[in-house]
Order: structure tokens, then C-alpha cells, then sequence
């Protein structure tokens, strides 16, 4: 009686929590994720697979995940991951067998990030500039410096003569369809304006490219406003200028610094959200806290959650759950705004204190 009769959907989900903070924030993820399960009145469920894939993975088996890993993936509607790196194993080994092959393979071309402002954070701003942070930045997550092109050792060259080359992919194909989507994102927003960020002036092959179909994709969007900005230059205006921008699309490199900077202006890595985007729906999306695995503070329960458990609200969100994806910004809002804050926000609340706090912020 009274309780909504709809039918159970059951959401099957990969957890990955990997390294480091990663298991501590993925598990703040799922609890927040499970609670709504519970308010849902049987609407909806969330059936969850833990894979224990990450560095201690590859130091017991050599691989950062199992070779039938994908296949496994696959079938799943979505993946939560936490955090890859521990010093034990070279950094590009384990972003390259984890993190990076299930992006790249399965064409998770665009990575949404998100940066706002929170009420009861400090910005390294001005409070009224703080205000005004409410950006997302589109990252191209397929190809550009990420896209694996390269080599050491060459002629016999050999310790002390060594050389190196490491290649930067563009494509028409991979640059139009993530201008397209920032695009369509910026048409969503109250401010409809892309900014599209490179090093053209310097990069003369790729970025020219990238500038090209940005004008010409530009071209079927009249309603909104552009700008082409020169990395170093965005850089700035994102500390000087920042209620000016909207939607940032940038290459993977350029996009990643810029993102890990438009968070620390938004008070802390810990609070940036990210979903790893196929948006043709052909392979699972992946869902995760930017900031990586922390090993300085790993296992001590000082982890902000908030990241993950915003990347948990943009998983709703591509899930097809928006009231539920509101309730959970929602509650991220009210909890920082009592000051419920993690140490890098200059608080003292625990990774579980801050967890306990959003699922009784979640409200109906
Ligand atoms: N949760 C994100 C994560 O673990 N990131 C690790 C990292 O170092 N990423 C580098 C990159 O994505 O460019």
C-alpha cells in the first residue's frame, strides 16, 4: 500500500576499485548508490560484480587484469572504477593495463568532467569568481598524446644515446565527433558556449586539424557562441576568467591539465567528478573520481568521496535514472555546505563520516 509498483530494474554493475584510495572511495559509491536501490520501493537495483584487477593483481599475475577481462566487461551496463597506481609498479604500466585499455578499447572516446562550485568549499579564488565555476570539460579519450604512437632504442642507440618519440594521433573522425558532442552539451546549458583549446600556434599538424574541423563543426551551431584559446592562455583565464567559459573541449593531454586544474580552483582534486563516455551505447561506460590511487594517504580513511560519489550521479544520469542523479548533487551540495569536509578541504571528517552524511542527506 502506497509503495510505487514499477518494475525492477536491475542495473548490472563492474566495480573496479583498483589501488590505493580507489577501494575507500569506490565503496562511499556504492553505498550512496545502494541506499537509493533501497528508497527505490523495488524500482530499480543495482547488482554489482567486484573485479580485484589493479597493481597487487599485476604483481601476483603479471597483468593488471585478466586476459578474458573485456569479454567479462562487456556485458555489463556500466562500470564504477576508483583509482589506478601504487609505486611498486611503473605508472604508465598500470594506467596502460588498466585505466587506458578499457577506455581505449572500449571507444570511451568522450570524457565528461564536470567542475562547479560547492557551497561550504574554499576556492584558492576570490569568492564571487568561486561562484561563478560551473564548467565542464569535454575530453577527447580515444586518441591525440594518449594515443600509444611511439618508441625508444632506435639504431642501436643504446643507454646514454638514447632516443625517444612519442606521437600525438589526430583524426578528422576523432576531433569532429567530440566537438559534436560538446556542442550538444553546450545547447543543454544556460551559458551555450564551447571553448576549444590546443597549442596550434606550435603544434602545427594535429592542432591545425583539430582547429579546422572545430571551425567547420562550429558552423552547424549558430546558437552557440566559440572560441579557439591557446592552452597556456586558457590556463590563465581559467584562475582570471573563469565565469567566462561554459564547455572546454580539449585534446586528452591538454583537457587532463586543464581539468585537474579547473578542480583544485573548485577546492580540491577530491571533488571532480568524470564518466568515460561510448556515448553510441556499443560498450559500457566507465565511471570515475579524477584524481588518482593518493598513496600518501591510502588506507587511512581521509579519502574525499565526493568525486566518486559524483562520477555514482553521472552513472544515474547515463543509466536513464535523472531524479535520482539530482538527489545524489543534492545531497553533495547540502553535505559540504554543513561543512561535513574531508582534510583537503580543510576539515576533519572522515572517509565514512562523509559517506554516512550524504546517504542521510539523500532525501526523497
Ligand atoms: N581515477 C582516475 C585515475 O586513477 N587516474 C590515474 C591517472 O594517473 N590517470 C592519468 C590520466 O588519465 O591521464
Amino acid at each position: 500500500r502506497g509503495v510505487p509498483v514499477a518494475p525492477t530494474h536491475t542495473y548490472r554493475i563492474a566495480a573496479i576499485p583498483a589501488d590505493g584510495v580507489g577501494p575507500e572511495v569506490l565503496a562511499s559509491a556504492r553505498a550512496v548508490l545502494d541506499a537509493l536501490a533501497a528508497d527505490s520501493h523495488g524500482a530499480f537495483a543495482f547488482d554489482w560484480e567486484e573485479f580485484p584487477w589493479g597493481c597487487g593483481h599485476f604483481e601476483r599475475t603479471g597483468r593488471m587484469m585478466d586476459e578474458d577481462g573485456l569479454e567479462r566487461l562487456r556485458e555489463f551496463d556500466a562500470i564504477c572504477f576508483g583509482a589506478v597506481g601504487w609505486p611498486t609498479v611503473p605508472d604508465h604500466v598500470s594506467l596502460w593495463g588498466l585505466r587506458l585499455r578499457i577506455c581505449q578499447s572500449f571507444d570511451q572516446w568522450a570524457n565528461v568532467r564536470p567542475v562547479r562550485f560547492l557551497p561550504g568549499v574554499r576556492s584558492p579564488l576570490r569568492a564571487a569568481d568561486a561562484h561563478a565555476l560551473d564548467w565542464v570539460v569535454v575530453r577527447e579519450n580515444s586518441e591525440g598524446e594518449y594515443a600509444g604512437l611511439g618508441g625508444r632504442n632506435f639504431a642501436g642507440r643504446g643507454p646514454g644515446g638514447e632516443v625517444a618519440v612519442q606521437s600525438a594521433l589526430f583524426t578528422e573522425r576523432g576531433c569532429e565527433r567530440v566537438m559534436r558532442f560538446a556542442f550538444e552539451l553546450a545547447r543543454t546549458r544556460s551559458r551555450r558556449k564551447v571553448s576549444s583549446v590546443t597549442k596550434s600556434n606550435a603544434q602545427q599538424y594535429g592542432m591545425v586539424l583539430w582547429d579546422e574541423v572545430f571551425a567547420r563543426v562550429a558552423a552547424d551551431y549558430p546558437d552557440v557562441e566559440t572560441e579557439s584559446v591557446l592552452v597556456d592562455a586558457m590556463s590563465a583565464k581559467f584562475v582570471l576568467r573563469p565565469w567566462e567559459l561554459s564547455v572546454v573541449v580539449a585534446s586528452n593531454l591538454n583537457a587532463d591539465i586543464l581539468s585537474d586544474l579547473g578542480s583544485a580552483l573548485a577546492g580540491s582534486l577530491g571533488l571532480a567528478p568524470s564518466a568515460n563516455l561510448n556515448p553510441e551505447r556499443r560498450f559500457p561506460s566507465m565511471f570515475e573520481p579524477v584524481h588518482g590511487s593518493a598513496p600518501d594517504i591510502a588506507g587511512r580513511g581521509w579519502a574525499n568521496p565526493i568525486g566518486a560519489v559524483g562520477s555514482a550521479a553521472m552513472m544515474l544520469e547515463h543509466l536513464g535514472l535523472p531524479a535520482e542523479a539530482a538527489r545524489v548533487e543534492r545531497a553533495i551540495a547540502a553535505v559540504t555546505a554543513a561543512g561535513v569536509l574531508t582534510r583537503d578541504l580543510g576539515g576533519t571528517a572522515g572517509t565514512a563520516e562523509v559517506t554516512r552524511a550524504l546517504v542521510d542527506s539523500l532525501g526523497g
